[in-house]
């Protein structure tokens, strides 16, 4: 954030926007919001004249707008979620003459109620083309609601969002939530309307653009979220306005903490360790045990091969096979299991057959989203 705060005044930037997932829960620690407000206050230091921040899946919506009346007094406008009018996600920012310069669609995170209307004895093919319908048709209020604020006017507009576009990349172990009912609802290109001149978009850790269109991005996030993305560039987009032209580019972001996942047996662990306390110091390990056999004292033989090196270890843990399993019944702790993997286990259980399972599981994800973004604090 430091780094943030200090590119954004060398490069003299105009407006900071922040698609989401501000925290990782809905109850951030105090320490956490400590940072959060010492950054946008630091942000006061630069010549940025506006902060646009909207909340995502993971963020408390009423958290995040609790401040926003104190924060509007410092240039920071906050949209946490979708409401009847969506003229309050539809902001003008003015230059200090006080003409307009540019309209930003601040969308946060559409939740399922936001966009649809659910009935009884819907098919999940139904619930997802509501969804996807429903994002489209909030996309196209927004818009039109610009295009009024505009007026005679021709400053850009540009639409934020925290969603999963359709074709959009993930890496394994990048704890990339995911939304909406099932796996399968993903909003395409089109659902933006041609009106936004760029869209920015939040929720994807890997930086990439959506359906072909190169004004459709995601910036990706800031820093590796997970281990699967240890060796992943991360950066921030640009987006420069000048008399109607836009250009785009794309701002490597340094890395400050080494990462990096290491698997094997015994052996090849013992081996990479070595490598790895030369060439990487300092870095954060995740260590997967892979070998056949099922090694008790793992964690313990493990920290005796870090203890004259300054590597951490953040995880340790064996991977799962079927003979295993078998083996290790007796040690195995539910947290080494992924909530997905318990209720597997429940259905195996239970005797449920294949033909069965898509809908269990996909309403059993429904119960989890809406149990992960419960706004405990709301009131
Ligand atoms: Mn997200």
């Amino acid at each position: 954030m430091d780094w943030l705060a200090a590119w954004l005044a060398d490069n003299g930037v105009d407006v900071l926007l922040i698609a989401g997932d501000i925290f990782d829960t809905t109850t951030p620690s105090n320490r956490a919001q400590e940072l959060y407000y010492r950054f946008l206050c630091s942000l006061t230091k630069t010549p940025l004249r506006h902060v646009v921040i909207t909340a995502g899946n993971h963020d408390s919506p009423s958290f995040l707008e609790a401040p926003s009346a104190l924060l509007r007094l410092l240039h920071i406008h906050v949209v946490a979620q979708a409401t009847e009018n969506c003229a309050d996600e539809v902001i003008p920012l003015y230059a200090q003459d006080g003409s307009l310069e540019l309209i930003v669609c601040a969308v946060p995170y559409l939740r399922d109620r936001d966009v649809r209307t659910a009935l009884a004895g819907e098919t999940y093919e139904e619930k997802e083309e509501k969804l996807r319908l429903g994002i489209a048709e909030h996309y196209a209020q927004v818009a039109e609601e610009a295009l009024r604020v505009r007026g005679d006017s021709s400053v850009p507009i540009i639409a934020m969002g925290h969603l999963f576009a359709a074709g959009g990349k993930t890496v394994e172990g990048d704890g990339v939530r995911e939304l909406y009912v099932g796996k399968l609802a993903r909003v395409a290109a089109d659902c933006f309307s041609p009106l936004f001149d760029y869209v920015a978009l939040g929720h994807l850790h890997v930086p990439q653009t959506v359906g072909g269109c190169s004004h459709i991005r995601y910036s990706g996030s800031p820093l590796p979220i997970g281990f699967g993305e240890a060796d992943q560039e991360k950066s921030l987009s640009l987006v420069t306005f000048t008399q109607g032209e836009m250009e785009l580019s794309s701002v490597p972001i340094p890395r400050w903490q080494k990462l990096a996942f290491v698997r094997g047996d015994l052996e090849e662990i013992g081996a990479r360790i070595r490598d790895l306390s030369v060439s990487a110091p300092g870095a954060w390990l995740e260590i997967l045990y892979t070998g056949s056999e099922c090694v008790a004292d793992l964690q313990e033989r493990v920290y005796a091969m870090l203890a004259q090196t300054t590597l951490t270890a953040l995880c340790i843990c064996q991977a799962r096979t079927e003979e295993k399993t078998l083996v290790s019944e007796q040690g195995e702790r539910l947290e080494e299991l992924t909530v997905e993997e318990v209720f597997r286990r429940c259905l195996d259980e239970h005797g449920i057959v294949e033909a069965d399972r898509p809908a269990l599981l996909a309403a059993y994800r429904e119960v989890l989203r809406e149990i992960a973004e419960r706004d405990v604090n709301e009131s």
